[in-house]
């Protein structure tokens, strides 16, 4: 058990994760989130077998499976041909966002992270304190910037660079209440719908249960009609007429959002007490459904790694020298998806791409991975 204590910046996926394993190591942790309520602004997400390993290990797993939905058959269509890939051994899970979000939230909470809405981080000091926008200087043995693609805390870093890239696609993404056309069996699946001509529209439609659908909407971002938040039921219903009772929906739903693709390759990342985790250190395109997730994983093995050393950062490069492969390969792997719209051709799950989702961390023990 660790006597010292954590300033986290950001109560999203990451900072949630990191904040529950450190306190759950023993750790005092206080976590700042900038919104005046702590949710989540997203749809849905899948959760593939690395994820729920960490989750496992913080004893989020349970609840998950309990809340989520494990989809009969994942599927590809394009231009209406069927395509589905074998996915044995290879588990996933679906869920609602805000409800992965409430759920580590309340573990959060019962772990004893000391949360702070309506708190805003505007950097860290490397010698171990969070700076708040209020002029508040917290001191901590660790300071995690867990706040996002737009990271203050890595931005007020001079010695973590970051490269960025921008892709052609983005997505909407928005979660519809499931209506009656679509409740039937047959629906329990994620079928991910593509049309190339003239230019690529995509509806990936995930099913998270018997009440709700998570619809990702990806158009090219030149193509402003099918980029815009609220969904044009017009444009989207003319290249998939036969989901028009969902688009309709998604047309009327509130709470959409619409992201363009991109990478962030943060190095290294960290500095001397401070770190980076989530999307402020790895943010990456959707193709492979793990950017949440190598950031829930990153950020357990973070705290397994910290109670292996005495010295915060000898901690922290031991971290980053374990999670670094595995993560450039994901976000490598992600952007070349996605550039290539290799998931349209179906049977996107290579060996490659099933390494991140089977991607063990050291934290899972025997009991974790049974
Ligand atoms: C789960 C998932 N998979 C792929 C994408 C994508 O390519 O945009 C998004 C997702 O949420």
């Amino acid at each position: 058990m660790s006597d010292k204590h954590a300033e986290v910046a950001g109560g999203g996926f990451a900072g949630l994760t990191a904040g529950i394993a450190l306190a759950r190591a023993g750790w005092s942790v206080r976590l700042h989130e900038q919104n005046d309520e702590l949710r989540d602004f997203g749809a849905g997400i899948l959760l593939w077998r690395n994820a729920m390993l960490a989750l496992e290990v913080i004893g989020v797993a349970p609840a998950i499976r309990a809340h989520g939905v494990v989809p009969d058959v994942y599927a590809t269509s394009l231009n209406g041909e069927m395509f589905t890939p074998e996915l044995a051994g290879y588990p996933y899970w679906a869920i609602t966002r805000p409800k992965l979000h409430e759920l580590l939230s309340d573990a959060a909470r019962a772990a004893g992270v000391d949360i702070r809405t309506g708190s805003k981080a505007v950097g860290a000091d490397p010698s171990g304190a969070l700076l708040l926008a209020d002029g508040t200087r917290l001191e901590a043995d660790l300071v995690i910037g867990a706040d996002g693609a737009g990271s203050a805390v890595r931005n007020s870093l001079p010695t973590l660079t970051q490269e960025r890239k921008k892709y052609q696609d983005g997505v909407c993404r928005v979660l519809v209440a499931r209506p009656e056309e679509f409740a039937g069996p047959e629906w329990n699946r994620v079928i991910d719908y593509w049309t190339l001509e003239p230019d690529a529209m995509r509806i990936l439609f995930i099913t998270t249960g018997p009440d709700t659908i998570y619809m990702g909407m990806m158009a090219t971002t030149s193509n402003e009609r099918a980029s815009r938040i609220p969904i044009d039921p017009e444009i989207w219903s003319a290249r998939f007429p036969h989901l028009a009772p969902v688009i309709e929906l998604a047309g009327r739903a509130t709470g959409g959002r619409h992201d363009a693709y991109q990478t962030n390759r943060v190095t290294p990342w960290a500095a001397g007490r401070a770190v980076v985790v989530g999307d402020a250190a790895h943010a990456m395109c959707p193709a492979l459904g793990q950017g949440a997730s190598v950031g829930i994983v990153n950020a357990v093995e973070l705290a397994h790694t910290l109670g292996q050393y005495e010295s915060v950062d000898e901690g922290l490069a031991a971290w980053e020298a374990k999670q670094r492969a595995m993560t450039d390969a994901a976000q490598a792997r992600s952007a070349y998806m996605a550039e290539t719209r290799t998931l349209a051709k179906g049977n996107g799950f290579t060996p490659e791409v099933m390494e991140t989702a089977n991607f063990v961390l050291d934290a899972a023990t025997p009991e974790t991975i049974a």
